[in-house]
C-alpha cells in the first residue's frame, strides 16, 4: 500500500516533472509504484521485471567503473547486460587503445613533464590505472549527455569520455597531488568543475628532500575545468581526502577525511575518535585565485585551505567516514560513518552561516541515525528515503531522512524502514537518476565486493556481484545477480533519454584530426587512399578499408624503417567496423565506419608479414588481408 508519505513525495516528483505517469499514481491508490512505472512485464509479487526480451532495449544506461581494470563499462538496466567497454587507463587489444596514434595522443598529452620523463623509457604511457568514480556532466542538476568524467587512483589522473562517441578524448594528470580518489562533478549551473580528491599526503614538492617526516605531508583538493581539462585551482588541506560531492546550488562541495591524524600506519590513521568533513566555499576560492592570493606550483594556483582559512570549514564527525552523497532534494548531504554505525546528515542551507561564523561547525548537522555496521555509501529515491550500504552487515538499509531529523530532535521515531541482505559486503550503491534532482526511485544497484557462492566456481579469483534491487514499492526486493570483473566501485544510472550517441563518425571529428592533417601534408585524400610515402627512413602507408578489402593488398618497406599505417574506413554502414592486425608484429586496432586510425611501429624484422581484418565484417572477411614485405637492411 502507498503511504501518505509516498503520496506526498509523488506530488513532489510531479512538480519536478520526472514522470508524467507518477501524476496519476495517487488516484490509483493501492496499485503500487512498480506496476505504474515499471517495464511492461510484471512478476506476481508486484516487483518490476528485469526481463528485456530479445530485440528490446533497456531503459537506462549504467556507467560502471572497471576499478583496476582501468576501463569504464556500459551496462543496460534492468537487464544488467554488459553493452560495451570503454578503454581508458588500460591497454586494450581489440580496439588498439594504447597502441593507435590517436589513443596515445590522449594517453600522453596530459601527463606532467615529470611523468613524461619517467615514462620515456617505459613505453611513453602508463599501462595500468584504477578507475573508481565515473560521473556524467550535468546542467542544472541533471545529466546533459556531454561527457563522463572519472579518476585514476593509481596514477593521479582524471579522464573525460565523450558521450557522443563513447570514447575517451582527454586525460589530465594532476600535479602536486598524490592519487585522485573521490571524484564528482559540479551540478549547477553546469559542469563546470570536476572535483578531484587527493587521498594521500606527500611533501610539496615531492622531490626526495623530505622523506620520513609525515608532519610535512599535504593532501590536495583539485578543481578541473571540464571544458578544457586543465586544473583550474588546487587547495591544500589538513588530514586527507576520501570521497567528495557537490551541492545543487553551485556554492559548495564537501569531502570526507578518514585520516585527520595525518598517520602513515593503520594504527595512526585510526587513533582519533573523530575525523571530519571539509566544506569548500567555491566563491571564496575563485575570488582568492582571481586576486592572485594563490601560490603557483607546477603551473597551478594553490591556496592554503588548512584549518582557520576562509576557504574551508572542518566539521567533526565520528572516526573514519567514507562516502558523501548529496540528496536529490538539494538540501541534505549524508556522510557515511564506515567505522561508526552512524551516518551524519548535513543541511546545506546552514553553510552560509557557518562560513560567516554565525554558527559552530556541528550546527550544520541535522540528523545522525545509527543504521548498522560499516555504512559506506548512500543513494536516494527522490521520495525522501535514503539507502545506505552496510559493508560489515552485508545489508542495504533503507531509512527516511525526515524521520531521522525528528529522532535527532528527540522524538521517539525509528527512521529505519527496512534492512535487506545483499550478497556480499556492499561498497557503493546507486539509484536510477539518484545523483540528480530527477531521482525516479525505481532501481537500486548494490555493488558488492564478494560473491563467494553466488556463481559457478571459477577458481580462487571470484567475480564481484552487482545486485539489482527493485525499490519502486514499499519493500526492497533483490531481483538479479550480475557477476562483474574487477572491480566496479561506483556507477551512475542514467535514463536512456539523456544519452544520444552517434553511429557513424563525422569525418571532421577532432579525435583523428591530427592524422587527417598528416595526410594533407602528404597530399593524400584519405577517402581514396592507396599510397606509400617515403620520407627518409619514415614510411607512411595510406589505405582505405571497405568490406571486404583494403585498398592496398601489398606494401613494401625496408628493415629499420619507422612505418605509420593510416587506415580510413570508407564504409558508411552502421556497425561495419574493420580491424587491422599485422601477424607477429603485435599490431591490432579497430577502424569504425568513417573513422581514420593509425599506428606507428619499427619494421625491424625482415620477411613476409600478412595483415588481416580482425573484425568480422563480410562473407569474405577471411579474405580481407594483404602482405607487408620487409626488405632486409643489407639488400
Ligand atoms: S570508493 Cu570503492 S567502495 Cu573508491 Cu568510491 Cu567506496
Ligand atoms: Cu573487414 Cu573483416
Amino acid at each position: 500500500m502507498m503511504s501518505t508519505d509516498d503520496k506526498a513525495q509523488l506530488n513532489r516528483r510531479q512538480l519536478l516533472g520526472t514522470s508524467a505517469l507518477a501524476a496519476s499514481a495517487p488516484a490509483l491508490g493501492g496499485l503500487g509504484l512498480g506496476s505504474l512505472l515499471g517495464s511492461p512485464a510484471h512478476a506476481q509479487e508486484g516487483h518490476q521485471s528485469v526481463a528485456v526480451a530479445p530485440g528490446e532495449l533497456d531503459e537506462y544506461y549504467v556507467f560502471t567503473s572497471g576499478g583496476h581494470s582501468g576501463e569504464i563499462r556500459i551496462v543496460g538496466l534492468p537487464s544488467m547486460r554488459e553493452l560495451m567497454r570503454i578503454p581508458v587507463f588500460n591497454r586494450e587489444s581489440a580496439t588498439g587503445w594504447g597502441q593507435t596514434n590517436e589513443s596515445l595522443r590522449v594517453l600522453t598529452e596530459g601527463l606532467t613533464p615529470e611523468s613524461r620523463e619517467f615514462l620515456s623509457t617505459r613505453g611513453g604511457t602508463y599501462m595500468n590505472g584504477d578507475l573508481h568514480h565515473p560521473h556524467p556532466s550535468q546542467t542544472d542538476g541533471t545529466y546533459d549527455g556531454r561527457y563522463l568524467f572519472a579518476n585514476d587512483k593509481a596514477n593521479t589522473r582524471v579522464c573525460r569520455i565523450r558521450l557522443d562517441v563513447m570514447r575517451c578524448d582527454k586525460i589530465v594528470q594532476i600535479p602536486n597531488q598524490h592519487t585522485v580518489h573521490g571524484l564528482r562533478v559540479q551540478k549547477y549551473p553546469r559542469t563546470g568543475y570536476v572535483f578531484a580528491n587527493g587521498e594521500d599526503g606527500v611533501p610539496l614538492p615531492n622531490d626526495g628532500k623530505i622523506l620520513d617526516d609525515p608532519k610535512q605531508y599535504w593532501s590536495i583538493f583539485s578543481a578541473i575545468d571540464g571544458d578544457t581539462m586543465e586544473v583550474a585551482w588546487q587547495i591544500k588541506v589538513d588530514g586527507n581526502l576520501d570521497n567528495v560531492d557537490a551541492d545543487y546550488q553551485g556554492k559548495y562541495c564537501f569531502a570526507t577525511c578518514y585520516n585527520s591524524e595525518g598517520g602513515v600506519t593503520l594504527a595512526d590513521m585510526m587513533a582519533a575518535d573523530e575525523d571530519w568533513v571539509v566544506i569548500f566555499n567555491l566563491k571564496r576560492i575563485e575570488e582568492a585565485v582571481a586576486a592572485g592570493k594563490a601560490t603557483m606550483m607546477n603551473g597551478v594556483p594553490v591556496l592554503d585551505g588548512t584549518q582557520g582559512s576562509p576557504y574551508t570549514r572542518y566539521v567533526p564527525v565520528a572516526n573514519g567516514p567514507h562516502g558523501i552523497n548529496t540528496a536529490p532534494d538539494g538540501i541534505h548531504v549524508v556522510a557515511n560513518g564506515k567505522l561508526s554505525p552512524t551516518v551524519t546528515v548535513f543541511d546545506v542551507r546552514t553553510f552560509d552561516d557557518l562560513f560567516d561564523d554565525k554558527i559552530q561547525p556541528r550546527d550544520t548537522v541535522v540528523a545522525e541515525p545509527e543504521l548498522g555496521l560499516g555504512p559506506l555509501h548512500t543513494a536516494y529515491d527522490g521520495r525522501g528515503n535514503a539507502y545506505t550500504t552496510l559493508f560489515l552487515d552485508s545489508q542495504v538499509c533503507k531509512w527516511n531522512i525526515d524521520d531521522a531529523k525528528r529522532a535527532f530532535k528527540g522524538e521517539q521515531v525509528d527512521p529505519i524502514r527496512q534492512k535487506l541482505d545483499v550478497q556480499y559486503q556492499p561498497g557503493h550503491n546507486h539509484t536510477s537518476m539518484g545523483q540528480t534532482k530527477e531521482a525516479d526511485g525505481k532501481w537500486l544497484i548494490s555493488l558488492n565486493k564478494f560473491s563467494k557462492d553466488r556463481f559457478l566456481n571459477v577458481g580462487p579469483l571470484k567475480p564481484e556481484c552487482d545486485q539489482l534491487i527493485d525499490i519502486s514499492g514499499d519493500e526492497m526486493v533483490v531481483v538479479h545477480d550480475n557477476p562483474t570483473f574487477a572491480e566496479p566501485h561506483d556507477a551512475t544510472i542514467v535514463h536512456s533519454s539523456k544519452i544520444n550517441p552517434i553511429s557513424i563518425w563525422d569525418r571532421a571529428d577532432p579525435f583523428f584530426a591530427e592524422t587527417v592533417k598528416l595526410a594533407e601534408a602528404d597530399g593524400i585524400d584519405l577517402m581514396i587512399a592507396g599510397d606509400v610515402i617515403r620520407d627518409g627512413d619514415k614510411v607512411r602507408v595510406y589505405m582505405t578499408s571497405s568490406a571486404p578489402a583494403f585498398s592496398l593488398e601489398t606494401f613494401t618497406v625496408k628493415q629499420g624503417d619507422e612505418v605509420t599505417v593510416v587506415i580510413t574506413n570508407i564504409d558508411e554502414v552502421e556497425d561495419l567496423t574493420h580491424g587491422f592486425s599485422i601477424i607477429n608484429y603485435g599490431i591490432n586496432f579497430e577502424i569504425a565506419p568513417q573513422a581514420t586510425a593509425s599506428v606507428t611501429f619499427k619494421a625491424d624484422k625482415p620477411g613476409v608479414y600478412w595483415y588481416y581484418c580482425s573484425w568480422f565484417c563480410h562473407a569474405m572477411h577471411m579474405e580481407m588481408k594483404g602482405r607487408m614485405l620487409v626488405e632486409p637492411a643489407a639488400a
